[in-house]
């Protein structure tokens, strides 16, 4: 009876879905400079809105280059980029594939370290610019299950996973291939000829393992392309990436390296002119907020795929006021961790991630959901704000125990530190400025959070 009565109202409302679609597809089809996807704002917030609750990330980058660890011939400064800044050839690299058996692998085990760190999504390395696979494609013998010996879709594993976990499962996909003979440019080093290859078949290829992506591992969150600053891709080409990709899956979030509108490694943009979702800072954290959605992508150490003799790590308390740092400005922090070649993570990520988490623990509710701190200028630290809280991050405890907050005039119904709820902090007020009490020592050794509660 009530299967009956919901099938009655969802009926209608599938079918003028299907229409619209189809209207909106044909409307991209007449339209010149295929004008991407339209949406209206209620929509778009509607389908950002996991990832603004999100705040907190995993990247991963993995694949064959984990084999060398980033020491070719004597130099140790390589990562992700062997195949280039290495100048090893394909057919060489290609070998690579022999040895990769990541018998250590545990997809468990990955997803349960990124959610006790408080992360919300995981963005792996479908495919960087080595062009291998960290997946079944039916388009490429390229591939983890074609060409190695561990044979196992390492992408099935995970996404099955963070399904299992609660964690969005996102891929990274490079636009730019050096393996493809069909992608162009080639790098000006090597010897594969130019001839005959056909960067428009490059694009169906790279299209149809998007679709494969979308299709074969259950609800994916982002799709994050990058390796798009080549002069054979363009503005027209981006759009219809990203129109396809959406037109796959209308609920998926696409970073702005599918186009063209990326500023270098700021990675600003301008979301009214050019396609993608949000911006891209890499190794870096903009000086305030942008106006838009932007995540910042960025290392533990000094590399993305792993490399051995790299032990910059930053400090535990570094990456926590990173974070914070990130949130208050109103972006995301994408933290990567490259996995070993036997398939773990590196301890001293392991580490840094369970600081975090513990940190998060109890300090989670100043991140998750909130948006961009109301004050600028915090001499000793940052702000985040959610509905009728504001939560004040202290960096640097003041010698005097007086916490200023310059253009604080609200008047306030509680005010704590999150790690004691129940022990009330004074606060004062003179002229355009609030003074708050805190105990003498700080309470945590990275980040202390008070909490305000505003009277309503
Ligand atoms: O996957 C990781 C790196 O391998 C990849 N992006 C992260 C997430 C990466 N690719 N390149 N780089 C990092 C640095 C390259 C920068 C440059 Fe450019 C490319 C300099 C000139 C072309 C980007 C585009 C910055 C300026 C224009």
């Amino acid at each position: 009876m009530k299967k009956h009565s919901s099938l009655k109202t969802i009926l209608p409302l599938l079918f003028l879905m299907i229409l619209v679609l189809g209207l909106m597809m044909c409307a991209n089809q007449n339209e010149e400079s295929s004008q991407s996807i339209i949406e209206t704002q209620d929509q778009h917030d509607k389908r950002m809105s996991w990832w603004r609750e999100a705040r907190f990330g995993m990247f991963i980058h993995w694949g064959l280059y984990a084999i060398p660890a980033g020491e070719w011939n004597g130099e140790t400064d390589h990562a992700e980029w062997i195949l280039t800044t290495a100048q090893i050839p394909v057919k060489e690299y290609e070998k690579f594939t022999e040895k990769f058996n990541p018998t250590q692998f545990n997809a468990e085990e990955w997803v349960q370290t990124a959610k006790n760190a408080g992360m919300k999504y995981m963005v792996i390395t479908s495919k960087h610019h080595d062009g291998f696979c960290l997946f079944d494609s039916e388009l490429t013998e390229y591939d983890v299950v074609d060409a190695t010996p561990f044979g196992r879709d390492i992408l099935k594993e995970l996404s099955n996973e963070c399904h299992q976990q609660g964690i969005k499962m996102c891929f990274y996909h490079s636009i730019m291939d050096w393996h493809h003979p069909d992608y162009l440019p080639r790098r000006k080093w090597e010897s594969r000829p130019a001839e005959g290859a056909d960067f428009d078949r490059y694009v169906q290829y790279m299209k149809g393992q998007v679709k494969e992506l979308v299709s074969n591992y259950g609800e994916i969150g982002v799709l994050w392309f990058d390796g798009e600053w080549e002069n054979t891709w363009n503005r027209d080409r981006g759009t219809d990436l990203y129109d396809y990709v959406r037109s796959l899956q209308p609920s998926i979030i696409i970073n702005n390296r599918v186009g063209k509108g990326r500023e270098g490694m700021a990675g600003t943009y301008d979301p009214e002119t050019s396609v993608g979702d949000f911006g891209t800072p890499e190794q870096e954290i903009p000086d305030t907020g942008l106006g838009y959605n932007w995540e910042t992508c960025m290392t533990m150490n000094d590399h993305w795929g792993y490399n051995k003799h790299d032990d910059n790590w930053k400090s535990e308390k570094e990456l926590i006021q990173k974070l914070v740092d990130i949130v208050s400005k109103g972006g995301n922090f994408l933290l990567n961790v490259g996995p070993t070649a036997e398939g773990l993570f590196p301890e001293p990520c392991v580490k840094r991630l369970r600081a975090m988490g513990k940190w998060m623990d109890v300090n989670e509710e100043s991140i998750y959901g909130t948006t961009a701190s109301l004050f600028s200028d915090l001499k000793w630290g940052r702000s985040t704000t959610k509905a009728e809280k504001i939560f004040l991050h202290v960096f640097e405890w003041p010698k005097n125990r007086i916490l200023g907050v310059p253009g604080f005039t609200y008047e306030v119904e509680s005010i704590y530190l999150l790690e004691d709820p129940e022990t009330q902090l004074n606060i004062n007020y003179s002229e355009n400025r609030a003074e708050i009490e805190l105990p003498e020592q700080a309470t945590d050794p990275y980040v202390s959070v008070i909490a305000l509660e505003l009277k309503k």
